[in-house]
């Protein structure tokens, strides 16, 4: 199968400049593709994660990512999909997010390979050098005015107000796709389906200083969900690919809770899996939903390639620990991804520590005689163990490495008591 194949087998593609010439290209030889990225936050979220691995499923096929970081770019905002002007970031913040997301981004792509290595580029080494007489010359001599104002990302705006910063800003990303064609031999461009217009805009500019060239375009749909909201959102916010910004566990249990009519969809445009692979998975959730095998394989898959395989480990521990509730064996640092969400009560590390009165005092229990209730019908269980012995202390031997204390009251309704010093 050709790789365009694949990804239209995928439903990774919603709209191409030229898909027969694109096509014999991609089967002629190996080409260079570029996808940017604005350092508008220190760490790349699941809503990007498509197009990253579009550039991975590229290499894979024996052609050459580039992926651009807009550490100038960055510095303008892209007015695509955006209702209202953005403000500014700093430019040593920029600076910062360029270096985050670069590294981030590295992790998807590989630098080694004889064949076919990646690039990282930064359009700060083009576009910062510039002065302003060259640019107003040389490229924005190109671009009409009606051109510009038809284009949705400015149309849409024109009511609202665009300053002429972002309204610049299809030059500046269509410069990019001009330098790399010429710099780096770079065919093809690639985005999400609201990059569409600054795509075709950085191929009119290729064409009118090399003619009727052979470059492209590609841009990758909308992730959606069956519900109608907003994908790759959940009330904790966005879930990021930094693990300091969404644990390893948050991340896989994202993927997990995928409902049953969207989960054939993300494994086809998320995973690297094959067809036949694909197809057991859509007959064992049609068969047996409740065993959920097809989420678990898509949390297993994103998990380990975001996060390697320890950190899916570690997420697997932690799901089954909280599953069974047999949490004795988890670290500290298990907890605190795993009880992130839990309510939480401050003790003092050398306060008494009665059950009773933790249980009053923490919010447990809504009243002493209740608590003693609760303990006496079982209910109460300290680390995973159940405890029903009235009057019992908690002790040193009860601090997991000496920072909690996990309680449960019921089947699910978990509590972390926290020492403080
Ligand atoms: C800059 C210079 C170029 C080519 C492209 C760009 C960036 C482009 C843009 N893209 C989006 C983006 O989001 C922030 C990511 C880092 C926190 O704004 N003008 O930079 C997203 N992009 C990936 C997909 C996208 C797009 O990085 O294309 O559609 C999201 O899926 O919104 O020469």
């Amino acid at each position: 199968m050709s790789i365009l194949q694949d990804l239209q087998e995928r439903n990774l593609i919603q709209q191409f400049t030229d898909e027969a010439g694109l096509h014999s290209l991609l089967e002629e030889k190996p080409v260079h593709l570029y996808c940017g990225f604005d350092p508008t936050a220190d760490s790349l979220h699941i809503g990007h994660l498509l197009p990253v691995l579009l550039l991975r499923r590229f290499q894979l096929s024996g052609h050459h990512p580039i992926a651009l970081v807009g550490g100038a770019t960055g510095l303008i905002g892209d007015p695509s999909g955006k209702k209202q002007e953005r403000t500014l970031n700093e430019t040593a913040t920029v600076q910062e997010w360029s270096d985050s997301i670069r590294d981030q981004l590295s992790r998807f792509l590989d630098f080694d390979g004889v064949n076919n290595p990646a690039k990282v580029v930064n359009n700060y080494d083009w576009i910062g050098k510039m002065d302003v007489v060259s640019f107003l010359r040389d490229v924005g001599k190109n671009f009409g005015l009606n051109y510009m104002l038809a284009k949705d990302s400015v149309k849409s705006r024109i009511d609202q107000g665009i300053s002429f910063t972002e309204f610049s800003y299809m030059i500046l990303q269509s410069l990019d796709f001009f330098t790399l064609y010429e710099r780096e031999d770079c065919q093809l461009q690639i985005g999400g389906s609201d990059q569409w217009g600054n795509i075709t805009a950085g191929l009119e500019l290729i064409r009118r200083s090399h003619g009727d060239v052979k470059a492209f375009g590609l841009t990758v749909p909308l992730v959606t969900k069956a519900d109608g909201t907003k994908f790759g959102k959940t009330e904790g916010g966005a879930i990021w690919l930094d693990a300091d910004k969404t644990s390893p566990y948050e991340f896989y249990q994202f993927w997990l809770n995928t409902d049953d009519r969207d989960v054939q969809k993300y494994l086809n445009t998320f995973t690297f899996l094959s067809k036949t692979e694909r197809d057991d998975l859509a007959t064992a959730t049609e068969e047996e939903p409740h065993l959920r095998k097809a989420q678990r394989v898509l949390a297993e898959e994103l998990t380990e390639l975001v996060h390697g395989k320890e950190a899916l480990e570690q997420a697997q521990k932690i799901s089954e620990a909280l599953f069974s509730g047999e949490i004795r064996n988890l670290t500290a640092d298990e907890i605190e991804m795993g009880f992130k969400d839990v309510p939480s009560f401050a003790l003092e590390a050398d306060a008494s520590k009665d059950l009773v009165e933790v249980l009053v005092a923490a919010g447990i229990s809504p009243s002493k005689r209740q608590a003693r209730e609760d303990i006496g019908n079982g209910a109460v269980y300290v680390n995973g163990e159940r405890q029903q012995k009235l009057g019992y202390t908690l002790t040193d031997t009860d601090k997991i490495e000496g920072r909690f204390t996990i309680v449960r009251r019921g089947k699910k309704k978990y509590f972390v008591l926290r020492y403080t010093a």
